[in-house]
């Protein structure tokens, strides 16, 4: 059944601390024509992430934040529907940032093909997409991982955390998770191969977490920021890599805690550790898309590497199912069947 109508849900307006409904609308367009040198794309799977947090909010980025009124920024994986641009015809299968929509016009700046040989499509936005690579590049370049180090990663069920953990175990350290709950946890050492996991939400996290990290942590991989990171920093050990990801933790709160007491800790630490912090964009490693395609896509097909995909059924559904991921409520990396 081929559709007449394209659904496109727009930044109604900007949040003031947590999203809610009111924040984006629906609405109903033409499916627009491509002319010269654009293509046609119907969106399959859209990928929700939580830097679109960050892009509805009108704070100062690595890009411009989405306009009040436009289509929500996200990436996708589409299908050519028809093309008047050479290198993309009727049938390709491509991923870029098409928007959180059923159809979109594209000039295919920013736009790769994807290969379905690899893994099922949906993937170019998970494990072999954005969130993969963040991990990949994070990991390897400013982790600097070493066979016997203990590796720290929270929100370890999800799309990025889930990769770090597998890959440093490959490079044969030891790989404690923070997720969140006792569902979560059991996944990452049973299914992922995690060492141990440790659940953010118990009473006494904080000791767990020194627990299952007899011989201190060597590399933490910053996910989440806030009480998680608060647990960590007494059990860096001497020398070690922190690549700053992401601080989800942070990511609906309207104000910063001032928080200047830690700062004399956190400094003294850096000091007498001679710890590294890295704040990175995965785009600040594009050079490495090949490598990673090539190790990751082998990980996968040797059974090395396992993903978990969130499936939420329906274009409609994509705002709740963003809200809910800020709080944990996604399990794996949250992808939307659109078509
Ligand atoms: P994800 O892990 O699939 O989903 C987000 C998870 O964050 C939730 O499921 C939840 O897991 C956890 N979380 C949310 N609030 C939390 C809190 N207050 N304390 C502890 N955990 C919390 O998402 P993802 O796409 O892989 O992203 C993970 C991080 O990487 C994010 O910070 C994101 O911004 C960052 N990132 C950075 C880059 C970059 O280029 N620097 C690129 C991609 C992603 P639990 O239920 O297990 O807590
Ligand atoms: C993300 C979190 C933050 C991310 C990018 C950023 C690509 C960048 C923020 C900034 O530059 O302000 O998950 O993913």
């Amino acid at each position: 059944m081929t559709k007449t109508q394209n659904r496109r849900i727009l930044l109604a307006a900007r949040p003031h601390g947590e999203p809610t409904d009111s924040n984006f609308s629906l609405v109903t367009a033409e499916i627009p024509t491509p002319g010269p040198g654009q293509m046609l794309l119907r969106t399959l799977w859209l990928s929700l992430d939580p830097y679109m947090r960050g892009r509805m909010s009108d704070a100062k980025s690595y890009s411009d934040p989405v306009e009040v009124g436009d289509v929500m920024i996200g990436g996708a994986v589409s299908e050519v529907v028809s093309s008047n641009l050479t290198g993309f015809a009727t049938g390709d299968i491509v991923q870029g940032y098409s928007g959180w929509q059923d159809y979109s016009l594209s000039d295919g700046v920013g736009f790769q093909k994807v290969d379905p040989t690899l893994a099922p499509i949906s993937t170019a936005v998970g494990v072999l997409g954005m969130p993969g690579m963040t991990a990949y590049v994070g990991l390897l370049n400013i982790g600097q991982p070493k066979a016997g180090e203990t590796v720290v990663v929270a929100a370890a069920s999800g799309a990025v955390g889930s990769a770090v953990g597998q890959i440093a175990r490959i490079k044969g350290c030891r790989v404690v998770g923070i997720a969140g709950g006792p569902e979560k946890c059991a996944y990452v050492t049973g299914e992922l191969g995690f060492d141990a996991c440790v659940d953010h939400r118990a009473a006494d996290f904080a000791q767990q977490l020194k627990a299952a990290c007899p011989d201190g942590i060597d590399i933490y991989f910053e996910n989440v920021g806030g009480a998680v990171f608060a647990a960590v920093m007494p059990l860096l050990n001497m020398f070690a890599r922190v690549p700053v990801c992401g601080l989800i933790a942070n990511y609906n709160m309207t104000e910063l805690p001032a928080g200047p007491d830690h700062i004399p800790v956190l400094l003294r630490d850096t000091l007498t550790k001679r710890l590294t912090f890295r704040g990175f964009l995965v785009f600040d490693f594009a050079d490495q898309q090949p490598a990673f395609l090539r190790d990751m896509s082998g990980w996968i097909r040797d059974g090395r590497v396992k993903y978990r995909e969130d499936v939420v059924d329906g274009l409609e559904n994509a705002p709740r199912a963003f809200m809910g991921m800020l709080h944990g409520k996604n399990f794996g990396k949250l992808v939307v069947k659109v078509a």
